[in-house]
């Protein structure tokens, strides 16, 4: 038991640094692994890759709304399980290494050791015992045993793609860490190379990926987004042949219905096509048009906000439809990597077609009614309307033509019905040297062999040059005694590449769940009890493609009924960003970052998190203000004075008294908008109606012993040391952790008084509180008086009374 001590005014850095130290002495958040009374509650957190600048105030928003969830489902009786842990493979520690020549995983751990202290200090509930590492090998033993799994499914393959090559980085980077043709870390020029590459094959879970997201209790903007992301689109690939030779392509198009309107082709610049259609006069000024592209990356080339580029080949194609000769383009717009790297362009009914046509003066033709603009020329027009100079579909509309053209084509064997999915194979190697090793060895014959589990993990070998070879290997290659392995008695070489960082996070929860487990990745009966993730919280950030890895791990997992559930997080939510003072995003360049441990030394922790919750809707962006936290402060010193007399002892106010009636009322609704509230993940609103219920109990004369203990229990999970702090001081032994949460009683929370508003003349001139039960003629009466009223009726004759009951009230006067 901890010593009662005798502070008399609030003092957060005498009480928080106790009650932390109480929490981790009695390890009072370690949960068990199954409960037989206790319903389940796992509250995960998106865990953080600790980096050198400690944590931010957004970090602190996205736990401590996770941790009110936690410790609020204890209070409701759940059993918790609130883990945490690091994400801590990454380019950072890398490059750290690579600078100072200091191991990567020394970096790592002195700031692994500055988070968890930092997170201790916020009065976080995780269960500390739980804590995983992703660069341990005891944990990248598992995530190299699922990468076997996938891999014996055939989801991993060798491709010899055009990648992302980063050569300040020494490294390939996936599409998603290039912006603008430049590395997203460092701002490094990035160009395309083919290279050897381990690619997972995520494509094929396309479909589920994209249909379970409809069961999923996530916000829609995130469901939307993951489904821009897969993509999928129905459309038809139709076939072209080239005017002067037998050579032929293959577009794909979702406006199969707009092919009379085709004046063009356009296809990309690595299409296979372009060398054998390249005409003499036009090889030269293609050739530079695709070295040029090189160089681009694909957000780059498609934004519809670029100027259009292109070269015409030379060539002429023929439109399978009315049998005319369309150039054939190359432009950058036109992806390789999409439907088939090859478009039949429609200047008249496609924005990016019609710019590329005006530009390069190519003929645009309306083959369908409607649109902003008569002339077709000026605009294009991409909605519906009635088929126009198309033949046989002339008179239908949009969707009926599509329907048939696409009969049409395949009856002429020109072409079929087809889907399209934006989603890529997944690009799962790097060349370097902090991340899991894969448990891959090459023979000399070639052979790619599968290395056995019970070599598992495979360990980092220890070099002391982080760079890639001179001829461009992977760091890994340096390590000649680890590099060379035996498979089935034969000479090999282990895979030199290493995993992702994304590779650690897709599977981390469930280590969670069995984190000391050296027989399995996670005990099965375990699995069963705790999955899925009942609620995730995390940046918006991840919204894309962490979830969509983790997803489609999880899913490969399923089919090898490795986990019980068809998809791993129940309940997403994202919390929004926290803006500097001045309303923009904090960076260090700006000058407005607000540290977290600034914010504890000043006010305290319970302080930050009340006011980090109270500062809007949990998933709203909002601006940082220090006059807010100051609110908060107040509110906590406040809470502690309601409780603690001035001599340090209970106040005297507080006793075994039934409550004043009205104040009565203001608690039972105060408990009842804090449950519906908390549960709904609403806590700013919360947090105001415990304000307002303080507010009240300082105008009693005496408040019932009970009512401040269940204010006191609604505020743990908010404001956890305070709380604790002053259970103990009301009497109690031990923690307020697993107490049982305040009920309200719903007769006291029906709403006896009606805000009325009353008009003059059918002009709003005030409004009137009454109670619910005044019939017409005292409403009516109440309202003649209310003063700004008054005003409006001197002198006046009132010809008509209006009064609709609890709605309004309106007196015409002449
Ligand atoms: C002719 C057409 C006419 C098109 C029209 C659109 C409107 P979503 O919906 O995103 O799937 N397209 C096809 N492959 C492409 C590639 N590799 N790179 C760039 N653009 C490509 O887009 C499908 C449409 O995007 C396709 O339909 C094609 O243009 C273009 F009035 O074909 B459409």
């Amino acid at each position: 038991m901890s010593k009662i001590t005798n502070t008399i005014d609030y003092n957060p850095k005498e009480i928080e640094p106790k009650w932390q130290k109480f929490w981790q002495d009695h390890e009072t958040f370690h949960v068990k692994d199954f409960s037989p009374t206790k319903p389940k509650y796992f509250a995960l957190d998106m865990f953080p890759y600790p980096s050198g600048d400690g944590l931010h105030v957004g970090h602190v928003e996205n736990y401590t709304a996770t941790d009110i969830m936690a410790r609020y489902k204890r209070l409701r009786g759940f059993n918790v399980l609130y883990p945490m842990g690091w994400d801590a493979f990454g380019l950072p520690a890398e490059q750290h290494a690579i600078k100072t020549g200091e191991h990567p995983s020394v970096a790592t751990a002195k700031n692994i050791a500055h988070f968890k202290k930092q997170m201790l200090a916020i009065g976080l509930s995780h269960d500390w015992s739980r804590e995983i590492n992703t660069t341990d090998p005891k944990y990248f033993k598992w995530t190299q045993w699922i990468f076997r799994k996938l891999y014996e499914k055939g989801l991993a393959y060798e491709s010899n793609e055009p990648v992302n090559w980063c050569p300040a980085l020494g490294t390939v980077l996936a599409n998603e860490e290039v912006i603008d043709g430049k590395s997203e870390r460092g701002d490094h020029p990035v160009f395309k190379k083919p290279m050897r590459q381990w690619v997972l094959k995520i494509t094929e879970y396309a479909d589920r990926l994209l249909e379970d997201l409809d069961d999923l209790d996530w916000g829609d903007h995130v469901k939307e987004m993951q489904r821009n992301w897969i993509g999928k689109s129905f459309g038809a690939n139709v076939d072209f042949k080239m005017a002067d030779s037998d050579e032929k392509f293959t577009v794909f198009t979702t406006r199969p219905d707009t092919l009379f309107g085709a004046t063009f082709c356009v296809v990309a610049p690595e299409h296979k096509l372009v060398k054998k259609i390249t005409t003499k006069e036009q090889s030269n000024s293609v050739s530079k048009y695709i070295e040029d592209c090189s160089k681009k990356s694909d957000m780059d080339r498609t934004s519809l906000n670029k100027d259009k580029s292109g070269v015409f080949t030379g060539a002429y194609a023929v439109n399978p439809v009315n049998q005319e000769k369309v150039p054939v383009y190359i432009a950058d717009y036109v992806l390789i990597s999409y439907g088939t790297g090859a478009i039949m362009a429609v200047p008249g009914h496609d924005e990016r077609d019609h710019e590329f046509a005006k530009k390069y003066s190519i003929a645009i033709k309306r083959v369908l009614t409607g649109g902003d603009e008569e002339d077709i020329n000026v605009q294009a027009h991409t909605g519906d309307g009635e088929l126009v100079n198309s033949d046989f579909l002339n008179g239908l509309n949009k969707v009926d033509a599509i329907e048939k053209i696409s009969g049409w084509l395949e009856k002429e064997n020109l072409g079929k019905k087809t889907i399209s999915f934006k989603l890529r194979d997944w690009l799962f190697s790097r060349q370097r040297f902090w991340g899991e090793p894969f448990p891959l060895a090459h023979d000399e014959d070639g052979n790619i062999h599968l290395i056995d589990e019970s070599e598992l993990p495979i360990e980092l070998p220890v070099i002391d040059d982080y760079l890639p070879t001179e001829d461009g290997d992977p760091p890994l290659a340096r390590a000649k005694d680890w590099l060379n392995v035996e498979v089935n008695g034969k000479p090999a070489k282990r895979e030199t590449n290493t995993m992702p960082q994304w590779a650690g996070s897709c599977w981390y929860y469930l280590r969670y769940i069995d984190p000391h487990n050296e027989s399995a990745f996670c005990d099965p009966e375990k699995e069963n009890y705790w999955m899925p993730v009942d609620l995730y919280i995390g940046g918006l950030e991840h919204a894309v493609l962490h979830l969509l890895y983790s997803r489609f791990w999880h899913k490969v997992m399923y089919d090898c009924g490795l986990v019980s559930t068809k998809e791993p997080f129940k309940k997403l939510v994202n919390q929004g960003m926290i803006l500097g003072d001045n309303n923009e995003k904090m960076s260090k360049s700006r000058g407005n970052v607000v540290n977290p441990d600034d914010v504890i030394e000043s006010f305290g922790a319970d302080s930050m998190r009340l006011y980090e919750m109270f500062m809007g809707p949990l998933e709203a962006a909002k601006p940082w203000q220090t006059n807010g936290i100051s609110g908060s402060h107040r509110f906590v010193k406040r809470m502690w004075r309601l409780v603690v007399a001035d001599d340090g002892s209970v106040n005297p106010k507080i006793n075994d008294l039934p409550n004043a009636e009205a104040f009565d009322k203001v608690v039972h609704r105060t408990i009842k908008k804090v449950t519906e509230d908390t549960e709904n993940l609403a806590f700013n609103t919360a947090i105001a109606s415990m304000m307002e219920c303080l507010n009240a109990a300082y105008k009693q004369d005496h408040i019932n012993r009970s009512t401040v203990e269940s204010l006191i229990i609604m505020l743990a999970p908010y404001a956890p040391h305070l709380s604790e702090e002053l259970w103990e001081r009301m009497g109690h032994k031990g923690t307020i952790s697993f107490v049982t949460w305040p009920e309200y009683n719903p007769d006291k929370c029906v709403e006896d008084e009606v805000t009325m508003p009353v008009q003059v003349n059918g002009k709003m001139r005030g409004s009137l509180i009454i109670a619910k039960s005044a019939n017409k003629d005292e409403v009516l009466a109440a309202a003649k008086a209310v003063e700004s009223v008054v005003r409006h009726l001197e002198g006046k004759t009132i010809r008509k009374e209006i009064f609709v009951p609890g709605k309004i009230i309106n007196f015409v006067v002449g």
